[in-house]
């Protein structure tokens, strides 16, 4: 039998996982010769590229010595939590990341207690030692009292600590050492992580954890062998949570190394492969050996917690940017969004509506980045959250926040988040000025937090947020303070009529944008809305004016990306999303349509 370890890389958001393994894929003689590589190698896909953050979970696998060690490579951000769940099924030992300074966050939390829970063993990488700011002798004691907390086992809380700059490719088990590399981490993983169990003399089992689609061969099971052997053109049984069993083939199976995939004809018990051939596969589904065929324990997916409509776009400039803008294109590709994509879930919602329910803004915005980069044009809707009923009682989703700010505005950020409902569980001094104050909040007071939050902190505070679980209802939230201006006209606005508007409040366009009446071209500085010419130009008269006025001088306009924009909307306004634009809207455009409805 093959030597194998399998391993997941688990942090919060943002404190090097893709870096360490980029490390370990150097280090270990992984790449070719004159294999060209980027930082963050496993960031492959176009928006984590830009956005620098990991959004699927993906594998690799690694030589050292006699040994394949198999890496998962997962997301830290909070909205892909439930991705980290599964992944860590599929493994037998885990690194554990953790900024030097940052120290344990709401995703640490998360994860660790999933692991823990699942009984694995866990490595804990101290990073980032480099930073000034670092204080890996706290964060080590955090890290303990972490486990301790979550009930770890004796074995669990015996975690070996390597402290590493992962960007450096240093790593040691001794902060007084100089210098070191990741040759200790490597050896740490042989030692302590246990060898896969089963075997590849029993009757065959492996279980799908992530999907994935190629053109050519369809959609395909990435999953862990848990006993048997597999090969190409093996007939096999797919097991189904509902308990169906399905006949099928194995059309293909790949293996992992470096970068690269490449097919294989046979893997065995241990190993992680990707199998092709079997269009009805889902994430959970066991495949086992057609004669004596075993199902493992289903997966748990979590369920969405936040929900939004997408609709075709019906504003005055429908169908001038995009190329796929009518219902049934978006909803063919919302369906097959869903068929790879376990974490979140879609229904029809009436004519030209689809409620797209997920994680958090940020998987819901993923989704949309990238249909407008296909060529998509639709509307999406304010975010709500789910709210369901246990027990006979109505419940929604609360979420463990945490944020850093300077300690004199620390006042400032509890009343608002008090507004929101939120309870302040703790507030520690995190040194440099800044405090550290943890809440529970239900996650309906943290939309349109994050540009409030940011606003006044002057962009000096962070803030976290990971899913708690769903609790009794907590009554009504304040929500956004101040009203829209909107356009009472159609056409392109005039810098003019910009520079006249822009002390009523903070712009959203800019000169020669396109606007239509009732659209939303800024934030208003008082709380109610107010209409709004932008398209009218300087009247000519004959007072002769100083060179003087010709110098308008513009505010550059608020930057509304797709997630702020989508943070920022109330229940009566749009999004209107095309390849080239984010505009806002009301929902009803004309000002006698919106009296009417509010009457
Ligand atoms: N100073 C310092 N920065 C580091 C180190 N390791 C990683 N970084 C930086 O931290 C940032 C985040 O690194 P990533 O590897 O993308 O972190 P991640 O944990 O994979 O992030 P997500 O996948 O989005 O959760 C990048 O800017 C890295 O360059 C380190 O050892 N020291
Ligand atoms: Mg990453």
């Amino acid at each position: 039998m093959q030597k194998i370890r399998n391993i997941a890389v688990i942090a919060h958001v943002d404190h090097g996982k893709t870096t360490l393994v980029d490390g370990l894929l150097e280090q270990s003689g992984t790449y070719g010769d004159h294999e060209a590589h980027e930082e963050r190698a496993m960031d492959s896909n176009d928006l984590e590229k830009e956005r620098g953050i990991t959004i699927l979970s993906k594998n690799t696998a690694i030589r050292y010595k006699d040994y394949k060690i198999n890496i998962i490579d997962t997301p830290g951000h909070a909205d892909f939590g439930g991705e980290v769940e599964r992944v860590l099924k599929m493994v037998d030992g885990v690194l554990v990341l953790v900024d030097a300074y940052e120290g344990v966050m709401p995703q640490t939390k998360f994860v660790v207690k999933k692991m823990l829970a699942l009984g694995k063993k866990p490595i804990v990488v101290i990073n980032k030692i480099d930073k000034d700011s670092a204080d890996p002798d706290r964060v080590v004691d955090e890290m303990f009292d972490l486990f301790a907390q979550m009930d770890a086992t004796d074995d669990q809380q015996d975690f070996p600590v390597i402290y590493a700059a992962a960007r450096d490719g240093i790593a040691k088990m001794d902060m007084s050492e100089e210098g070191g590399d990741f040759q200790c981490i490597f050896e740490t993983i042989l030692n302590e992580v246990p060898e896969p169990e089963g075997s590849p003399d029993n009757p065959a089992q492996a279980q799908v954890f992530t999907l994935d689609y190629d053109n050519y061969v369809g959609k395909i099971g990435i999953s862990r062998i848990f006993n048997g052997r597999l090969k190409k053109g093996d007939n096999i049984k797919l097991a189904k949570a509902d308990g169906e069993m399905i006949n099928g083939k194995i059309s293909k199976l790949i293996g992992f190394h470096g970068l690269n995939r490449m097919e294989i004809q046979e893997a065995e018990a241990g190993d992680i492969v990707a199998i092709a051939g079997m269009e009805t596969v889902d994430v959970g589904d066991t495949i086992c050996d057609p004669v004596n065929p075993v199902a493992l324990d289903p997966m748990h997916v979590e369920e969405p917690t936040l929900t939004v409509v997408f609709s075709v776009n019906d504003s005055p400039l429908a169908g001038q940017e995009g190329k796929h803008v009518t219902g049934n294109k978006i909803r063919e590709r919302l369906e097959s969004e869903m068929t790879t994509n376990v974490a979140m879930k879609y229904e029809p919602a009436g004519e030209g509506k689809f409620q797209v329910s997920g994680r958090g803004e940020l998987q819901i915005t993923v989704l949309a980045e990238n249909m407008r980069r296909e060529g998509f044009e639709f509307g999406i809707s304010r975010p709500e959250v789910i709210v369901k009923e246990i027990e006979g009682i109505k419940c929604e989703p609360f979420e463990h926040l945490v944020i850093d700010v300077p300690e004199e505005l620390g006042g400032t950020v509890i009343e608002r988040l008090g507004k929101r409902k939120a309870e302040m569980k703790s507030m520690l001094p995190m040194g440099v000025g800044f405090q550290r104050i943890e809440f529970e909040i239900p996650a309906r007071g943290l939309i349109g937090f994050r540009g409030q939050f940011l606003t006044d902190t002057k962009g000096e505070g962070v803030m976290n947020h990971s899913f708690l679980e769903f609790r009794p209802y907590s009554g009504s939230v304040e929500s956004r303070q101040y009203g829209a201006l909107i356009s009472t006209e159609k056409g392109e606005a005039m810098a003019f009529s910009i520079f006249n508007l822009q002390d009523r409040g903070g712009m959203f366009i800019k000169p020669q944008d396109k606007v239509y009446e009732g659209m939303i071209i800024g934030e208003h500085s008082r709380s109610n809305d107010l209409s709004v010419n932008p398209i009218k130009g300087k009247a000519q008269s004959n007072v002769r004016s100083s060179g003087a006025d010709e110098a308008i001088k513009l505010v550059p306009p608020r930057d509304m990306n797709l997630e702020k924009a989508l943070e920022w909307i109330e229940d009566d306004e749009l999004l209107e999303v095309t390849p080239l634009s984010v505009r806002i809207r009301k929902r009803l455009l004309t000002e006698a349509e919106r009296k009417r409805a509010s009457r």
